[in-house]
C-alpha cells in the first residue's frame, strides 16, 4: 500500500548527498518534519476509506517505515558529524607546523648578588639569625660616631664617604646596621645585614663606587672568637659545599677589639698558590672582630654582661668568587647578557 521501499531509496539518496550534519538535518526535516514525506503519508491518508484489516497494515508499515527512516538517519548524522570532526582535526593539524621552531620566551634572570645575598640569607636563617636591612642614607653617628669613629679619628679617612646635604651619607658599610639593632632589638642579638654600600673610591676591576656587603651581629653572653670562627667556617662551607681552611689575622677597625681579617684558603688552587690568590693561597674574605664595649654601650648594651663578634663580607667580592667573574664592573653594567648567565637555584 505504501512505497515503502522507493520512500527508502529516496531517503537514502538524499543523505547520501548531505555532506555535513546540517544538511542531514535539511533531509530530516524533509522525511519526518511536521510537513516532511513520512509525516504527510500518515496524516493526509483517509483512515475512514480503509477497511480494518487494512488500517493495521498500513499503520504497522508506517511505523516501520519511521523507525527505518530514523535509523538511517542517526547513522548518517552520526558519521557526518565524525566526518565534520576528522575535517577539523586535519585543517588545525595543517596549520600546526611542528617543524617551525619555538618561540623564545624571555624568562628574566636573577642578579649574581641577589643569587648570593638568597643563598646567604637561608644559611644564616638555619642559624637562627634575623635578617634586618637600614637605610642606604645614613647619618654620620650611626655610619662612624656610634662605631667608636669620632670626627677627628684617622680611620675616618678609611672610607672615602659620598656626603649629603643635611650632615647625611651614603652609608660607607653595613656596620651602620649595628648600633640601630642593638638600640631596637637589645640583646642577645643575632641578626645579618646585607645591603648596598657607597664610597667615593676610583673603579677599578675590583674595586666599585657601588657595591654591596652583608654584615652578621651576634651578642650574647660568653661569645668569643671560637664562635666567631665556627660560624664563618659553617658559612664558608655551605657557599662553597665542602670543608673551607680559614686563618685570622690581626686586622685594625675601631668598632671591634680584637679585629681580624679571616682569609680563606684560596678555592681554586687549594692553596697552592695562583693568579687569583696572587700565589699567596690565601683569599682575603671577611674582616671582622668582637664587637667593641664602646659600641655595646652605644647601642644600649652592657659590655659587662655580653659580648658579640661582628663581620662585615663584601658580598660582591663573594659572588665574584664564587661565579669566577672577574671584573667587578660587570655587576652594575645593567647588561642583561651579564645577569642571564647565572642559574637560578631556588
Ligand atoms: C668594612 O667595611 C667593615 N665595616 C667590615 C667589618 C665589619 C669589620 C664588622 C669588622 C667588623 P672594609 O672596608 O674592609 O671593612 O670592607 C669590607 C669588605 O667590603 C671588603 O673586604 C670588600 O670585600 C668589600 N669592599 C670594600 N670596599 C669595596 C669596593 N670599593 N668595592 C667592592 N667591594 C668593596
Amino acid at each position: 500500500m505504501i512505497g515503502v521501499e522507493s520512500i527508502l531509496r529516496e531517503l537514502e539518496a538524499a543523505l547520501a548527498e548531505a555532506q555535513t550534519p546540517e544538511q542531514v538535518e535539511l533531509v530530516r526535516v524533509r522525511f519526518l518534519g511536521r510537513k516532511g514525506t513520512i509525516t504527510l503519508l500518515g496524516k493526509e491518508t483517509d483512515f475512514r476509506s480503509l477497511g480494518p484489516e487494512e488500517r493495521r497494515t498500513f499503520g504497522s508499515q508506517l511505523n516501520e517505515l519511521k523507525r527505518q527512516a530514523e535509523e538511517l538517519i542517526a547513522a548518517a548524522l552520526a558519521d557526518r558529524r565524525q566526518r565534520a570532526q576528522a575535517r577539523a582535526e586535519a585543517e588545525a593539524r595543517a596549520k600546526l607546523d611542528l617543524t617551525l621552531p619555538g618561540k623564545d620566551r624571555r624568562l628574566g634572570a636573577l642578579h649574581p648578588i641577589t643569587l648570593v645575598q638568597m643563598e646567604m640569607e637561608a644559611i644564616f636563617e638555619g642559624m637562627g639569625f634575623m635578617v634586618l636591612t637600614g637605610p642606604e642614607v645614613e647619618t654620620e653617628y650611626y655610619n662612624f660616631d656610634a662605631l667608636n669613629i669620632p670626627p677627628d679619628h684617622p680611620a675616618r679617612d678609611m672610607q672615602d664617604t659620598f656626603w649629603l646635604e643635611g650632615g647625611l651619607i651614603l652609608r660607607t658599610h653595613t656596620s651602620a646596621n649595628q648600633v640601630r639593632a642593638l638600640e631596637r632589638y637589645g640583646a642577645p642579638l643575632r641578626a645579618i645585614f646585607p645591603g648596598r654600600c657607597f664610597r667615593y673610591e676610583a673603579m677599578d676591576a675590583s674595586h666599585e663606587n657601588t657595591f654591596y656587603q652583608l654584615e652578621g651581629l651576634v651578642v650574647d653572653r660568653d661569645i668569643s672568637v671560637a664562635n666567631l670562627i665556627a660560624v664563618m667556617k659553617a658559612l664558608l662551607g655551605e657557599v662553597f659545599q665542602r670543608e673551607v681552611k680559614v686563618r685570622l689575622r690581626p686586622g685594625f677597625f675601631p668598632f671591634v677589639e680584637p679585629g681580624f681579617e679571616l682569609d680563606q684558603q684560596c678555592p681554586f688552587c687549594q692553596g697552592n698558590g695562583c693568579s687569583v690568590c696572587k700565589h699567596s693561597g690565601w683569599i682575603e674574605l671577611i674582616p671582622c672582630g668582637l664587637v667593641h664595649p664602646k659600641v655595646l654601650e652605644a647601642g644600649g648594651v652592657d659590655p659587662h654582661k655580653f659580648s658579640g663578634f661582628a663581620f662585615g663580607m663584601g658580598m660582591t667580592r663573594l659572588a665574584m668568587l664564587k661565579f669566577g667573574i672577574p671584573d667587578i664592573r660587570l655587576f652594575n653594567s645593567g647588561d642583561l647578557r651579564f645577569c642571564e648567565q647565572f642559574p637560578v637555584v631556588l
